[in-house]
């Protein structure tokens, strides 16, 4: 083992360079030619190759220092002679295209080190990189750098280094398509159209992924139409939605209640409600068994700050019904659902609906919800996924009851009333296990009305 001192080769430029990148740690392996620090001169970006396969005993550059020919960059510990410069054969990948520093491609063979290969103004001609090989150092164009913030190696050419930081761009963002992940200027380009696009439109085309924009064909061509604008509710409703599928990781845990009893009991008040003047549907019963559940598991009763890494816990159980309208969703809010009795939230849910189709709603009466119960059961349908209307973490959707035949102890069938349950949750805020709990006790609830009253 020899210790080695590697020195800044000969560049060919009078005075000193800045040091802008150091590549290499104390203690790290080093293969011959890898990057040991880049150099740069007010016309220029250089790296400086590894002379010898070895270890990094010491560093004696740091970033922002200025070195000149013949400085030491560090102390290598090697078992082999520094390489003397013999030409090597060019790697394939190299010969491929990249940038030069006009933008234009050049290859590697032409980016070599000869005056005729290195414009001028590059501050380079004639360079001799002391002990690596001339067509290694067609490399030299090749910088290979560590991004300061996310200690993330970024291969790119000088050129496409100067403009990233004129524009004021991430290369460690940059999807790299050139050989040996280099990226290209094309890269670039495309890394900033792509970051105008979502800027002007809020939405990405993207190979890459992200929400591609759905470009409409001429409807007319097709047959007769015509077109309105949106109104308020249905554009905020698209809002809402969008930015909750896309940001939720939704998972929705379907179950059953067997609400035959609750039925029969439902159906014994109807003269009683409508001496109240109310119509006692299912609702009320759901909005209930929801809160004595949320009571249960807290963990339904959370927003979620990501931003603050936070997980925000309420003590309240405030719950959104969502009412269709002619206009189209709305969801207002019944405050704290565990302290009202099933008439209260039967005429509030009522009074709620009604205020909402006829656009009475005032936005306080929107606000502040923990959970929401959307129901179809008046409609039909066997089950579906409603979408979380976030910052709440669940929502239950409920289908259309039905008799069904059910196994008893005896092995024969009853008919029972079976109350579909699907509830979509953030798999952020929620597990499975715990859905899985959540429904269950739903469940149990509406089929056994009297665990409410304990
Ligand atoms: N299974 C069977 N029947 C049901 C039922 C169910 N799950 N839920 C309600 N019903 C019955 C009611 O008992 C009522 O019948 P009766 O008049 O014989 O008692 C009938 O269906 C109509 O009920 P309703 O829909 O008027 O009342 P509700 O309290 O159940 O619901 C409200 C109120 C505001 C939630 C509802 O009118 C509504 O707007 N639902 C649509 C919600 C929606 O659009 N959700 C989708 C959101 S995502 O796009």
């Amino acid at each position: 083992m020899k210790s080695l001192e590697v020195t800044v080769p000969n560049t060919g430029v009078e005075g000193q360079l800045e040091v802008i990148e150091v590549c290499v740690k104390v203690g790290e392996l080093l293969e011959i030619d890898e990057a040991v620090i880049v150099l740069e001169s007010d016309k220029a970006t250089v790296e400086v190759p590894c002379p010898a396969a070895g270890k990094v005993l010491e560093v004696k550059v740091r970033p922002g220092d200025k070195v000149a020919d013949g400085d030491l960059i560090m102390m290598l510990e090697s078992a082999t002679d520094a390489d003397t410069g013999s030409a090597s054969e060019p790697d394939e990948a190299e010969n491929a295209e990249s940038p030069d520093y006009d933008g234009e491609a050049v290859t590697q063979h032409e980016a070599g080190v000869s005056e005729k290969q290195i414009p001028k103004e590059r501050g380079f001609e004639g360079a001799d990189l002391g002990s690596a090989s001339p067509d290694k150092l067609g490399i030299q164009q090749v910088v290979v750098g560590i991004d300061s913030q996310k200690d993330t190696k970024v291969h790119a050419g000088p050129a496409v280094r100067k403009l990233a930081r004129e524009l004021g761009a991430d290369l460690a963002r940059v999807v790299a398509t050139g050989p040996r992940q280099r990226i290209l200027k094309g890269d670039l380009d495309s890394y900033i159209k792509l970051q105008v696009e979502i800027a002007q439109s809020g939405s990405v085309s993207s190979p890459q992924g992200g929400v591609p924009k759905i470009e409409l064909p001429d409807f007319s061509k097709f047959g007769s139409i015509n077109t309105q604008a949106m109104n308020k509710i249905q554009r905020l409703t698209a809002e809402n939605m969008h930015a909750s599928w896309l940001t939720v990781p939704h998972v929705t845990q379907f179950d059953e209640a067997d609400i035959t009893e609750m039925e029969i009991f439902r159906k014994s008040q109807k003269q009683l409600a409508e001496k109240k003047g109310l119509k006692l549907t299912p609702m009320p019963f759901l909005l209930k068994a929801c809160a004595y559940a949320i009571q249960s598991q807290p963990q339904f009763n959370v927003s979620l700050d990501m931003q603050r890494h936070q997980i925000i816990q309420k003590h309240y159980i405030h719950i959104g019904v969502a009412v269709d309208t002619p206009n189209g969703l709305v969801v207002p809010v019944i405050r704290d659902v565990d302290q009202k009795n099933l008439w209260q939230l039967a005429e509030e849910c009522q009074q709620l609906a009604a205020r909402a189709r006829d656009r009475k709603l005032l936005p306080a009466e929107m606000q502040g919800g923990c959970f929401t119960i959307s129901s179809l059961g008046g409609i039909g349908g066997m089950s579906f996924t409603p979408i979380v209307n976030t910052p709440e973490v669940a929502i239950l959707g409920v289908s259309k009851a039905q008799v069904k035949p059910i196994l008893n102890a005896e092995n024969t069938f009853d008919p029972r009333l079976m109350l579909p349950l699907s509830l979509s949750y953030d798999h952020r805020a929620v597990n499975g296990a715990d859905a899985a709990r959540f429904t269950t006790l739903l469940g149990r609830v509406l089929s056994d009305l009297r665990e409410l009253l304990l």
